[in-house]
């Protein structure tokens, strides 16, 4: 028998039930801590984050080589100095690394510095791995995993993932983006290509591809790529995608992410923060689901000017699956604005957020961040619902939350939810 909810008590459960339901983030850059140093965490890596570098560099601006030959420490207190004490720390970057110490009891009505970095100075890191996944309510997250890079090859050649909060993403934007680069790189891994990317190349690059799938067995595979994304497209990339990356995809049953409308290096000497946006072709979308049915594609643009286009192309795709408010957009304004107009336009078959984070802090406030305006904008919608007699039932709410922050993602991986 359905308990009916009365309206008023609407939000109050949606929003019990949003900060409540375990997340599945399924896009991150973190590692578990087998990858050693590649897994980042604490104050000064918090203060380094690429968003933050990029604003330092505004209000402060210094030869980028001055400010790389610093060192981290020296960095992250520029970064203090200029972000947090010369001017309120408002930007969504800023109130982050803020909302991440508050989370943590640290008290930062001091501006203490160095008292903060104390406290991180005596953590245990496998302790505040189980602290951080706790106080972020995330239950696991998909790293995302690059076999080209060889400090990380060497980690998975020396044995498998045994934390089973990490899942693993196999990220081919080398392959994809970089051919002209990649034959030594290639032969490196054992993947003897000629570079001419004849039969023989294509052949070597999709075994290598499979190799891969097979010993990390990723979620998905995935790529970044700038707005002038084409397809089909004679060149190495559209000829590496047809013949290798969605056949290996599709035989391996998982799907192929795609972020698009990143434009990397617009001002090379800020590194990880150089990277700008440009609007994608929605075209091709059109075209790469209608062409590959039995391939799934997960998707994210870049920018905001894609965003209505691509909720309607999605409408006409099941093959499709919007994810996310990636990096420029993962602000609350715009969060709030695409979650509104992927519910009205898509209903529950959406993964409304990824996290994105780099370093493992971050999980905390990023889906502190998402998860209000989530809730926010669920209540409205079932608000509207109840106003027609159609009276969400606790149960129901707790099915949809459950839903957005991880079971369509794996639905639409075709795997049971755990
Ligand atoms: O390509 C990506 O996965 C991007 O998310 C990153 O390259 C980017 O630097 C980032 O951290 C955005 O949040
Ligand atoms: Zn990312």
């Amino acid at each position: 028998m359905r308990q009916p909810v009365k309206s008023e008590s609407i939000r109050e459960i949606v929003e019990h039930v949003v900060q409540t339901t375990p997340v599945l983030d399924m896009h991150t850059h973190l590692y578990s801590r087998r990858f050693g140093g590649l897994l980042l965490w604490g104050i000064d890596e918090l203060l380094t984050y690429h968003y933050l570098i990029a604003e330092v560099l505004r209000v402060a601006p210094m030869a980028p080589d001055r400010f790389w030959a610093m060192g981290q420490p020296a960095q992250a207190d520029y970064v203090w100095k200029h972000l947090f004490l010369e001017r309120s720390p408002i930007s969504e970057a800023c109130r982050g690394a803020l909302t991440v110490l508050h989370a943590l009891g640290l008290d930062v009505g001091p501006r203490d510095l160095g008292a903060i970095r104390r406290h991180f100075a005596g953590l245990d890191v496998d302790a505040y791995l189980d602290t951080v996944f706790e106080l972020s309510g995330v239950h696991s997250v998909v790293m995302t995993n690059d076999p080209f890079d060889p400090t990380e090859r060497a980690i998975w050649l020396a044995g498998e993932e045994t934390d089973p909060r990490f899942q693993a993403a196999l990220r081919i934007d080398p392959l994809l983006n970089d051919w002209a680069q990649m034959p030594p790189r290639l032969r490196e891994m054992g993947c003897a290509v000629s570079g001419d990317l004849g039969a023989a190349d294509l052949a070597a690059v999709r075994r290598l591809l499979d190799e891969w799938i097979e010993r990390i067995e990723p979620r998905y595979l995935a790529v970044s790529l700038p707005p002038t994304f084409a397809f089909p497209d004679p060149g190495p990339r559209g000829r590496l995608l047809k013949q290798c990356v969605l056949p290996a995809a599709r035989e391996a049953n998982i799907p192929f992410a795609m972020m698009i409308g990143v434009t990397r290096g617009v001002n090379p000497g800020h590194r990880l923060a150089a990277d700008g946006v440009g609007k994608a072709d929605i075209t091709v979308l059109h075209r790469l689901c209608a062409a590959y049915p039995d391939n799934r594609f997960l998707v994210t643009l870049l920018s905001r000017e894609n965003q209505h286009e691509l909720c309607v192309t999605a409408r006409k795709f099941p093959n499709l699956l919007i994810f996310g408010c990636w990096w420029f957009l993962n602000n609350p304004s715009l969060i709030d604005e695409m979650t509104r107009q992927r519910l009205e336009l898509l209903g529950l078959s959406v993964m409304p957020q990824h996290s994105d984070a780099r370093v493992l802090d971050q999980l905390i406030y990023k889906w502190r961040h998402s998860r209000a305006v989530l809730a926010r904008v669920l209540a409205d919608k079932y608000v509207d619902l109840a106003a027609t007699g159609w009276q969400p039932t606790d149960a129901e709410i707790r099915r949809d939350v459950g839903d957005l922050l991880g079971g369509v993602f794996e639905r639409f991986c075709g795997r049971s939810i755990a």
